[in-house]
């Protein structure tokens, strides 16, 4: 069941994409002579903002109530105010009644329900961006991304994945002290763990290791640490990060995660930020990113075509600040959906000349 809590357009510019085109308006842009933001504004794809109530697979349930804490404080509106089609698709909740049977069991339902929502905004066209809600949603997120992909005709069709952590997320049941499933959904799209988890959308590993890059770790156990290194995937822990530049970083993670993929996504969990910048998530690591070098290092990535999907969890609207972390969502977020990144010579630069080009401070 899928609680669909006031589906519908929000912002202006939700009306339609030819008024943005126009150049009118909110004043977030003009056209230029050559016409190039009208052809951006008729190719981004409608952004589809999803819901997943789900908080079972963390100790703190807390994260359960943020896709709707978002809503209401307007993050549609404000991230259509970055001049793209955005609206509020469905809110997934998870069935709490599940819980006697473990919370393995509540993320696995909860899983198959939200992998159907994005799979329908993936075949309608729209970019899926799911708004947790506890990590152990991103099973259902790429899943259906991944089975989506896989059911597209010809050429590469595997998925790529840039996941942004302060942890790695890489648990099985058997290495976890915890057994919180927010720890294990890289392990579980990797193919490693419960079959409630690694069978969602179909029963096939949804990431190959070598498409999947790890920004920020800081925090781990080493278990999890052990899975990974033994299936090759790529992890820039936090202290590469600090001598390399997040920005630097992030333009080798798309390389990677965009060769022999079909297309590719983004998983950011807020924890991967610095406390400062996001009190409101529920498993808290010092000396984590900052926001204005993840702005900076994101901004534009939604232009991407390959971009298949975003996800953006592990929101407590109880632990949060005065909206701290709120804010920290938005300009996460639009900075990846912010139509201006996509401009070329008139917004960033463009692709070619930002690969390789560290956006850390000297
Ligand atoms: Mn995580």
């Amino acid at each position: 069941m899928v609680a669909a809590e006031g589906a519908g357009a929000v912002g202006e510019r939700a009306s339609g994409r030819g008024s943005a085109a126009s150049g009118g308006g909110s004043g977030t842009r003009t056209v230029g002579p050559s016409g190039v933001n009208a052809t951006v504004a008729t190719e981004l794809r409608a952004v589809e903002l999803i819901g997943a109530a789900i908080g079972e697979g963390a100790p703190d349930a807390g994260a359960r109530a943020g896709p709707q804490s978002l809503k209401r404080w307007g993050l549609g509106r404000r991230l259509a105010a970055r001049g793209r089609d955005v609206r509020w698709g469905p809110i997934v909740s998870s069935d709490r009644r599940l819980l006697g049977h473990g919370p393995l069991h509540v993320v696995g339902e909860f899983s198959e329900r939200l992998a159907g929502v994005v799979g329908a905004a993936l075949a309608a066209g729209r970019l899926p961006v799911v708004v947790g809600g506890d990590h152990s949603c991103a099973v259902g997120t790429w899943s259906a991304a991944a089975a989506a992909l896989r059911r597209a005709a010809g050429g590469a069709r595997a998925l790529g994945l840039v996941w942004i952590d302060a942890h790695l997320d890489a648990h099985t049941p058997e290495t976890s002290a915890s057994q919180q499933p927010h720890g294990m959904p890289l392990a579980a799209l990797l193919g490693h763990g419960v079959p409630a988890l690694t069978g969602v959308a179909g029963g096939f590993p949804k990431l190959r290791p070598e498409h999947v890059v790890l920004i920020g770790p800081r925090s781990w156990e080493p278990a999890e640490a052990a899975l990974l290194e033994r299936l090759g995937v790529r992890v820039m822990a936090a202290d590469e990060v600090v001598r390399r530049g997040f920005g630097a970083c992030v333009a080798e993670a798309r390389e990677r995660v965009s060769r022999g993929t079909a297309g590719w996504g983004v998983s950011f969990d807020l924890d991967a930020l610095d406390p400062a910048d996001a009190p409101g998530t529920g498993v808290k690591v010092a000396d984590g990113l900052r926001i204005a070098a993840v702005r900076d290092a994101l901004h534009g990535l939604g232009c991407d075509p390959r971009l298949v999907a975003c996800e953006l969890v592990e929101y407590n609207p109880r632990l949060d600040d005065d909206r701290v972390t709120a804010r920290a969502v938005d300009a996460v977020l639009g900075a990846l959906l912010d139509r201006r990144g996509c401009d070329g010579p008139a917004g960033l630069p463009a692709e070619g000349e930002r690969r390789g080009r560290p956006t850390a401070p000297p």
